[in-house]
C-alpha cells in the first residue's frame, strides 16, 4: 500500500487591505477574487483568527457560481495545510446556504466555509463571495469578522497542501493524503428536514385538488432542491420549477427574488391564469419572494402573517418563544407578537445578529425586509423553507393569499413598506451624508412636521442580549407619532460605490388607507426622507435609482 505524507509549502505575499467582510461575509468582484493569493489570504486569516484544533472536520459548498469550483479546490489545500482533517462538500460544490447550516450542524462541523455573492449578479465580470460559519450553523459574529480582517492585514503568507483536485462531481468519500474528503448530496438532509417541519401529506392534496405553484429558482443553488421537494415528493408538475439549474452567470440574469429582478413570475401572477402561490429565490437559496393571483407580499408582512398562523404548521404547533426582526423591517412582527405576548426583538441587519438569540432559545422565528425569513430549524434565512410554510399554511386554510392578507391587516391594521435605494459611485459623498444627518439628530427629536412630530430620532445601538456584545451606527431612525417611520442606512453588500437604503413605512388602521397601494400612501414620507437627508445635496440624485 503506498501511503503519500501530506506537503505543505509556505507561500510568502505581501497581505491584503480591503479584505473587510460586510454584512454577510467578504464580497468582490471576480476579478478581485481571482487575483493571485487573494482567497488564499483571506482563508488563511480565518483558519489563523479560529485556531480550530488539528483533526477537525470544515463543511464546503456554494451557490455554483462563476469561480465556485475552483475556489473550493484552493480551500480544500489551504484547510489541509491547516489541520483539518475532514471535509464535507456539497456534489458539484453545491450546497444552498440553509443546507450549509443544517450541514455543519448534522456533521458537528468545527465550521463552515459558503462560497456565495447571494443575489448579486454572477459570471467572470460578477461578485464572488465567501463567508464563514460556526459549529452552531451559524455565520460568524461582527467580532469574529473584524477579527479575521486585523488578521488578514498582518499575514505574512500562507500555508497550502498540494493535493490533487478532488472529483466534486462524484457522490462518495475520497482519501487526499490522509484528508477524509466526502461529496454528499446537497439535496438530502435538508428535504428530510422538511418533511419533519411541513404537512407534506395535506400540501399534496392541496395540489391533488388543483391547486398550482410556480417556483422561480433563477439559475441559482434552489433548483435541485426545489425539483427533490416540489416535483419529486409533492408531485408537482416538473413545469412548476422555472429557471431549475444552477448557472456559473445565472444566465446573465441578477438572482434576485424582488419583483423588479423576477418581473417575469410577477407578470404570471397577473395572468387570469396565475398559479396559486408564485414564489423565488436568490443565488444561494436563503432569500424567497412570495406572490399570489394579482397579490405581493412584503416581506415584513409575511413574518408577521407565519407568526400569526404557526401553529397550523406541523412543526410549530407548540408557537415559538419570541420573534425578531432587523432594526429596518417593518414592525408589523411587534403588533402579532405583542398579542401573542412573545417579545419581539429588534436587531441590526445582518442575518448573523439573530444566531445569538435563536441559539439561546429565546426565538423561533425571524425576518428582514430584504426578503429573509427563517426559523430555528438552521441558523441562516431560507428561502424554500419560507415557500413551504405559505403553501402549507395555503393548504391548511384553503384561502388565497390575498384573501389571508386582508383579514390580517383588518385585525392588526396594515404596515404599508417600501425601500427607497440611492445608488452613488461616490462612497464619500454617502459617508458625508450619513454623518451630517447624524449630526443632525439632536435637533430633530420632538421636531413637528406638519400634524406628526417625530418622538424619536437616533442612530440604533444594539446590545446583545445574550453574549453582551455592543454593535453601534446601525442605522438612523426618525420615529413619528402618527405611526410612520424612516430609516437610513447604508448597504454592506455591494462591491462598489454605495448605496443609501431608505425604509419607509407607515401603520394605518382605517380600511381606505389599508386598501390604497404602498407607493402611494408612502409618497409623501419619501419626499420628507430625502428632504430630511439632503439626499440631492449630497449624492445629486433627485429620485431613488430603485425601490422595492
Ligand atoms: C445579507 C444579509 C441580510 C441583510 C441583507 C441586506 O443578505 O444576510 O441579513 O438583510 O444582506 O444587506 P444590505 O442592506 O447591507 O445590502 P444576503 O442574502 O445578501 O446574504
Amino acid at each position: 500500500m503506498i501511503v503519500s505524507t501530506l506537503d505543505i509549502t509556505h507561500i510568502s505575499c505581501a497581505p491584503f487591505q480591503d479584505q473587510r467582510p460586510g454584512t454577510a461575509g467578504l464580497r468582490k468582484k471576480v476579478s478581485v477574487f481571482s487575483q493571485p493569493h487573494y482567497l488564499e489570504c483571506f482563508v488563511q486569516a480565518i483558519f489563523d483568527t479560529l485556531k480550530l484544533p488539528d483533526g477537525s472536520r470544515l463543511v464546503i459548498g456554494g451557490d455554483g457560481r462563476y469561480h465556485n469550483y475552483d475556489a473550493i479546490q484552493t480551500i480544500i489545500r489551504i484547510a489541509a495545510a491547516n489541520g483539518i482533517r475532514e471535509v464535507i462538500v456539497g456534489q458539484n460544490g453545491l450546497l444552498s446556504t440553509p443546507a450549509a447550516s443544517l450541514v455543519i450542524r448534522k456533521y458537528s462541523a468545527a465550521a463552515g466555509f459558503i462560497l456565495t455573492a447571494s443575489h448579486n449578479p454572477g459570471g467572470p465580470d460578477g461578485d464572488f463571495g465567501l463567508k464563514f460559519n460556526t459549529p452552531t450553523g451559524g455565520q460568524a459574529t461582527e467580532q469574529v469578522t473584524e477579527a479575521v480582517f486585523r488578521a488578514s492585514q498582518q499575514l505574512s503568507g500562507y500555508r497550502i497542501a498540494s493535493l490533487a483536485a478532488t472529483d466534486l462531481n462524484r457522490i462518495g468519500v475520497t482519501d487526499l493524503c490522509g484528508i477524509h474528503v466526502e461529496v454528499i448530496d446537497p439535496t438530502a438532509a435538508y428535504a428530510t428536514l422538511m418533511q419533519t417541519l411541513f404537512d407534506f401529506r395535506a400540501i399534496r392534496a392541496w395540489l391533488k385538488a388543483g391547486h398550482r405553484i410556480r417556483f422561480d429558482a433563477m439559475h441559482g443553488v434552489t433548483g435541485p432542491y426545489a425539483h427533490r421537494i416540489f416535483v419529486d415528493l409533492l408531485g408537482c408538475p416538473p413545469d412548476s420549477v422555472l429557471r431549475g439549474e444552477p448557472l456559473p452567470d445565472f444566465g446573465g440574469l441578477h438572482p434576485d427574488p424582488n419583483p423588479i429582478d423576477a418581473a417575469e413570475l410577477v407578470a404570471e401572477s397577473l395572468r387570469p391564469d396565475s398559479a396559486d402561490l408564485l414564489a423565488a429565490s436568490d443565488g444561494d437559496g436563503d432569500r424567497n419572494m412570495i406572490l399570489g393571483p394579482d397579490f405581493f407580499l412584503s416581506p415584513g408582512d409575511s413574518v408577521a402573517m407565519m407568526l400569526a398562523s404557526l401553529p397550523l404548521l406541523p412543526g410549530y404547533r407548540g408557537g415559538v418563544p419570541g420573534a425578531a426582526r432587523s432594526m429596518p423591517t417593518s414592525r408589523a412582527l411587534d403588533v402579532v407578537a405583542a398579542e401573542l405576548g412573545i417579545p419581539c426583538y429588534e436587531t441590526p441587519t445582518g442575518w448573523r445578529f439573530f444566531c445569538n438569540l435563536l441559539e439561546a432559545g429565546l426565538i423561533g422565528l425571524c425576518g428582514e425586509e430584504s426578503f429573509g425569513t427563517s426559523s430555528a430549524h438552521v441558523r441562516e434565512k431560507d428561502g424554500l423553507w419560507a415557500v413551504l410554510v405559505w403553501i402549507n399554511l395555503l393548504a391548511a386554510q384553503n384561502r388565497s393569499l390575498k384573501e389571508i392578507a386582508s383579514e390580517h391587516w383588518r385585525h392588526y391594521g396594515r404596515h404599508h413598506f417600501q425601500r427607497q435605494d440611492y445608488f452613488t459611485a461616490d462612497t464619500a459623498a454617502a459617508n458625508a451624508l450619513v454623518k451630517a444627518l447624524r449630526d443632525t439628530l439632536p435637533g430633530l427629536s420632538g421636531k413637528k412636521i406638519g400634524s406628526a412630530q417625530i418622538e424619536t430620532a437616533d442612530d440604533f445601538h444594539y446590545h446583545d442580549p445574550v453574549d453582551g456584545s455592543e454593535s453601534a451606527h446601525q442605522g438612523i431612525r426618525l420615529v413619528f407619532n402618527n405611526g410612520a417611520r424612516i430609516v437610513y442606512r447604508l448597504s454592506g453588500t455591494g462591491t462598489s460605490g454605495a448605496t443609501l437604503r431608505v425604509y419607509l413605512e407607515h401603520h394605518v388602521r382605517d380600511q381606505a388607507t389599508i386598501d390604497q397601494a404602498s407607493a402611494k400612501v408612502l409618497q409623501p414620507l419619501g419626499r420628507l426622507a430625502a428632504e430630511l437627508a439632503r439626499i440631492s445635496h449630497f449624492t445629486g440624485l433627485d429620485a431613488p435609482t430603485g425601490q422595492i
